[in-house]
């Protein structure tokens, strides 16, 4: 389940929007296993109270994004301005500290950036290349993985599908570096979903749990129950997080995601 403390990027795609401790309470209510935070940064959120929350609930920490790197500071690791890039390294090296207190990785996102003219695409990702090197070393040294996520070509020109992640990744000299799915990029980027989770479900470390509205899973027109099944068949093992708006409203994206899960995944 998403939670997101970050005012600005308020009716975007987080269930929950009031705090932890009503997050989590929701959560685990609703049987969830997990929570993912977005944050503003590490010291937005009181760590012991976290923990304490963690525990009263019997609630992980599933991961941590950094978008807000992006929405809050205007930072991206491909910024033609090489210290807005190293700004960006300090902000996203910062909330992989935070993650891995809790064993969470991060998740570069929205932190990607873009091509332009002035940063053309070979250089844009030789920029993405090296930052995921240096942050995928960066979390390995502190025990946890770092997730990369391809994104929908309305915010992203650099990495879209699965396959040409899987194909950044391998180029990497890290091997510390996942991909995550998420099912409402996919859904506008993919030629076929569950193809392409068949095919790099070996490099998928965590996935969006969403439907192709970017509601609630259940809420749109994504075939969940083969997707899963894909998911399930390939031996994934990873977190399904719910990154969906709060339509109609927290309450019910959550309570329909938690059903659809299950109706997918099983009990
Ligand atoms: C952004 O669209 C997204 O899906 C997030 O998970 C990444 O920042
Ligand atoms: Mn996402």
């Amino acid at each position: 389940m998403t939670v997101s403390l970050v005012e600005e990027a308020r009716g975007g795609p987080f269930v929950y929007w009031d705090g932890l401790e009503n997050a989590c309470q929701e959560a685990s209510r609703l049987g969830f296993h997990g929570i993912e935070i977005f944050a503003p940064g590490p010291e937005a959120v009181d760590q012991v109270m976290l923990k304490d929350l963690l525990r009263t609930h019997s609630l992980q920490l599933a991961a941590v994004g950094t978008g807000a790197g992006m929405v809050k500071h205007g930072l991206s690791l491909t910024d033609r301005d090489s210290d807005r890039r190293t700004a960006a390294l300090a902000f996203i090296e910062r909330m992989i500290d935070f993650g891995a207190q809790f064993s969470a990785p991060a998740i570069i996102g929205s932190m990607q950036g873009k091509w332009t003219a002035e940063v053309p695409r070979p250089q844009a990702l030789s920029f993405l290349q090296s930052a995921l090197n240096r942050l995928g070393a960066y979390a390995a040294a502190r025990g946890v993985r770092l997730l990369y996520e391809p994104l929908n070509r309305y915010e992203t020109n650099l990495i879209k599908t699965l396959a040409d992640g899987a194909a950044l990744l391998s180029q990497l000299e890290t091997n510390n570096v996942q991909l995550l799915a998420d099912l409402f990029h996919m859904n506008i980027e993919e030629t076929n979903i569950e193809g392409a989770i068949r095919s790099h479900c070996s490099v998928i470390g965590h996935v969006h749990f969403v439907d192709s509205n970017r509601e609630a899973a259940g809420r749109g027109h994504l075939d969940l129950a083969e997707i899963a099944l894909a998911l399930r068949e390939s031996g994934y093992k990873g977190f399904v997080s719910a990154e969906a708006l709060a339509i109609p409203d927290s309450h019910s994206a959550a309570a329909t995601t938690i059903a659809t899960y299950r109706t997918c995944f099983g009990p």
